[in-house]
């Protein structure tokens, strides 16, 4: 890429320290307006007023990349990608912990039986299943060593199926892996041509009485059939952020389901700090030719 950046045009509502990063990076204006002069954008999905062009930088509000790819044939191919990072993964943590202790509680059961007027003392589970983890990268990882603390055997699938800190064990192929012993499944896959409907009813099946958790993107799941699979029980309970239309339409059959905990896309907000932060050090690091640890894949996807 070329580094002289001129004019970056940020597509958010976010209120990023703009008088902040012009004194850090004097050349460089930072916009909410976007203009001819426009070379580099912040933004979430592609703004249709922008010439593409003209951008030779791109960053992402959040980690998952794939509104931005959309746009990939019309991107010139030097234009950079890069994500937000940052406390992304920490939060998707809590997220993962909530879903997993009130899980661990039956939550969902006794606030049941409060609107009931019931006293039932149900003793929590155990926990001494494996986690398995779908997506090995910097989220799948937090939630790893996050998980092992916590106790946890946890296991992953990855496309490389290359071990990764905090993990017991990465699988290429969850066939390989003995299904009897996971008692919970995440989902942190980036949506690429190759997860699109990646949970259907067949992997969804394959695993029996689980927690299941979607933390990454709607459209890797098929949603009639985790609808089914609820109904059935293979999955006991689940926690779902993120849907294939947002915002899930009022009529759709998913808000009805039992079991189903839905969460509207809240588990990692990248917040004002998190996205001054994350370009404050893409840019410094553009800048001195450092090693870029949130440049995108454009092949990959992720
Ligand atoms: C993200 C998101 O990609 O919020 O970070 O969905």
């Amino acid at each position: 890429m070329d580094k002289l950046i001129n004019k970056i045009y940020v597509a958010s509502n976010l209120e990023i320290d703009i008088k902040g990063l012009e004194q850090s990076f004097p050349g460089i204006q930072f916009s909410y307006q976007y203009d001819a002069f426009t070379d580099a954008l912040i933004c979430f999905s592609i703004p249709d007023e922008v010439d593409l062009a003209n951008i030779k930088w791109i960053h992402c509000l959040g980690a998952g990349v794939d509104k931005i790819l959309e746009a990939n044939d019309l991107i010139p191919r030097n234009t950079l990608i890069t994500r937000t990072v940052e406390s992304l993964p920490e939060k998707m943590v809590q997220y993962v912990m909530l879903a997993v202790l009130s899980d661990l509680y039956n939550l969902h059961i006794l606030k049941q039986n409060q609107l009931n007027h019931q006293w039932k003392r149900l003793s929590p589970r155990d926990n001494h299943g494996s986690v398995l983890i779908f997506g090995t990268g910097a989220i799948g990882q937090k939630l790893a060593q996050a998980l092992t603390s916590h106790g946890y055997h946890v296991l992953g699938v990855s496309k490389s199926g290359i071990k990764k800190d905090g993990f017991n064990q990465v699988y290429q192929n969850y066939h390989d892996i003995d299904v009897e012993d996971i008692d919970i499944i995440i989902n942190a896959l980036p949506l690429t041509k190759d997860t699109t409907g990646f949970f259907d009813n067949k992997l969804f099946s394959t695993f029996k009485n689980y927690l299941y958790i979607n933390i990454g993107r709607g459209k890797t799941h098929d949603e009639k059939a985790l609808y089914e699979q609820l109904q059935m029980g293979n999955i006991r309970l689940a926690y779902v952020d993120v849907f294939a239309t947002e915002p899930l339409p009022e009529n759709h059959f998913l808000w009805d389901t039992p079991n189903l905990i839905i969460t509207p896309h809240i588990a990692a907000m990248t917040d004002n700090y998190d996205l001054t932060k994350s370009v404050a050090e893409t840019l410094k690091k553009i800048n001195n030719d450092l090693p870029l640890t949130n440049k995108v894949d454009r092949r990959k996807g992720y």
